[in-house]
């Protein structure tokens, strides 16, 4: 693992990607772009909070708590029922043009560009907002690789990113990681969590695995291949853990499927970028 503040990546960073099939970097990003995150974050906050409002699970709006705060103390008092853990198509219906700027952006770009050794880049559709409550089954991410959900795709040409918007530590749900176990492979998939639907690795190779947890703050990004074995701690904070993770392929591995709700963010022909209309009228057809 290394650590950079450059979004252009080293030689010395690659290796360290290549070796340990993940890396920290630190302060990539602008605060003015984390600010944009938790504003969009902010806006499924008061759409989802106001649900609950006016189906008469909580009398009140909760608008004096701090954003770690709000939801969790709007949920406790509404019974803890179901909510999205990746409000994917209401982020895009509620906050179309920061999103786009979100999935889009420049220096994530520039990251990619250095893992890829490609200009052209394709601004994946799976993408998360990650609203992690405290001691919830639900949002716990167990052990898995991320092609373990596109198993067809394990060798594409792909980075994973994830940033939280505070502070994480392995008290608060950081990810973790296991240095190397990427070059492994693909491994088989465990789908036994029937309850919470989350695929991954077989829970007694997951114990096998040791366990690097990622702690980062605002600005800082984690990186991370497609078969990089990861997992989130659990949140044992008294607070929500709040996180986003994009996907960057390269264009000439980008498939049909991959197309759909997909945007050329980056592209040598500026005739192949996904114009803001174009990236709507995607959207507003998308079935996951
Ligand atoms: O944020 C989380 O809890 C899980 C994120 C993750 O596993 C991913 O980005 O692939």
């Amino acid at each position: 693992m290394s650590v950079t503040c450059q979004s252009r990546l080293s030689d010395a960073d690659l290796e360290a990607f290549q070796r340990d099939g993940y890396l920290i970097l630190r302060g990539v990003l602008d605060q003015d772009y984390i600010a944009e995150c938790i504003t969009a974050t902010q806006t499924w906050i008061d759409h989802q909070i106001q649900a609950w409002y006016d189906e008469g699970l909580i009398s009140e709006l909760y608008e004096e708590e701090d954003f770690r705060h709000r939801f969790l103390k709007a949920w406790q008092a509404a019974g803890e029922p179901y909510y999205p853990r990746s409000p994917r198509k209401d982020m895009i219906k509620l906050e179309a043009q920061r999103m786009y700027d979100i999935l889009l952006n420049e220096r994530l770009l520039d990251i990619a560009e250095s893992i890829l050794g490609t200009e052209n880049i394709v601004s994946h559709g799976i993408f998360n907002l990650r609203p992690k409550a405290p001691n919830q089954k639900f949002t716990d991410t167990p052990w898995h690789q991320d092609a373990q959900y596109f198993r067809e795709y394990a060798d594409v040409n792909m980075v994973n990113m994830w940033f939280p918007m505070h502070p994480v530590d392995a008290k608060n749900s950081c990810l973790a990681f296991a240095p190397g176990m990427h070059r492994i492979g693909l491994f088989e998939n465990d789908e036994s969590d029937i309850q919470n639907g989350f695929i991954g690795l077989k829970p007694e190779e997951a114990k096998q695995l040791e366990c690097v947890p990622a702690e980062l703050n605002p600005g800082d990004v984690v990186i991370f291949t497609n078969t990089t074995p990861h997992t989130a701690m659990p949140n044992l904070s008294d607070g929500m853990r709040w996180s986003w993770d994009l996907r960057f392929i390269d264009y000439k591995d980008a498939d049909e499927w991959t197309m759909e709700l997909g945007s050329v963010a980056r592209h040598q022909d500026a005739d192949q970028l996904t114009k803001f209309d174009a990236f709507i009228e995607k959207w507003q057809g998308a079935e996951w």
